[in-house]
């Protein structure tokens, strides 16, 4: 009876860890964009798998600026390096900025009243950010020097935010806005620089994916 109860007890945990290793690990959204990951130039394809098998393990910095191909960086060093060569700012721990910059104004639309923006070009002082591509459906716009830790609940009256951004307009007033795919500024980051308008984040990889934010 006893070895019947190990016998048993044995399957069942081997049961459960295999059931563990089975569970397949989500697979980082794919772009359909090259991406130049460490100064190395990937197809889309080719970054994809790279990427899958980086997924959990390493929080790749995606990083659109002006005048520069897509790119990615492994670590902060990385990053750094490539700043510095360029003679512009190094890496600020989130944590860093947040303590800096809370407070600043958030402003949604929410309900819907059914009328569908266009992307117009990120002149203003806020930077927005859309529920549809194409700028459209609802907004959440935030004021440089911003940093909003969970997006499930950016500000009073603003809706639920997480998981939802499709096309975004950083403004000219804001040095960048850098996304982050979980929530209190975790996970991967896409940081895009002002200026920029991004109608449909889903070749970048970011449709419905962030769930935090800060702006520069
Ligand atoms: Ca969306």
């Amino acid at each position: 009876m006893v070895r019947y109860l190990v016998l048993v007890a044995l399957a069942s945990l081997v049961l459960s860890v295999s059931s563990v290793a089975a569970t397949p690990q989500d697979d980082p959204p794919p772009v359909n964009v090259p991406v130049v990951l460490d100064g190395v130039y990937y197809g889309p394809e080719e970054f994809n798998s790279i990427n899958r098998q980086l997924y959990g393990k390493v929080d790749l910095m995606f990083v659109l600026m002006r005048d520069e191909p897509f790119r990615a960086f492994t670590t902060v060093e990385a990053y750094n390096e490539f700043m510095s060569e360029r003679g512009l700012s190094l890496y600020e721990s989130p944590e860093s900025h947040a303590a800096t910059s809370s407070g600043g104004a958030v402003e949604g639309r929410t309900g819907g009243d059914g009328i569908e923006s266009v992307c117009q070009g990120s002149t203003t002082y806020w930077s927005w950010n859309y529920e549809h591509s194409d700028c459209g459906g609802e907004w959440l716009a935030v004021a440089p020097n911003t940093s909003i830790a969970d997006l499930r609940n950016p500000c009073s009256g603003c809706g639920g935010w997480n998981d939802r951004i499709s096309s975004l307009e950083v403004a000219t007033d804001i040095s960048r806005e850098v996304l982050y795919e979980h929530i209190s500024y975790g996970g991967a980051t896409l940081s895009v620089d002002y200026g920029f308008t991004i109608s449909d984040l889903g070749p970048w990889g970011w449709n419905d994916r962030a769930s935090s934010l800060q702006t520069y």
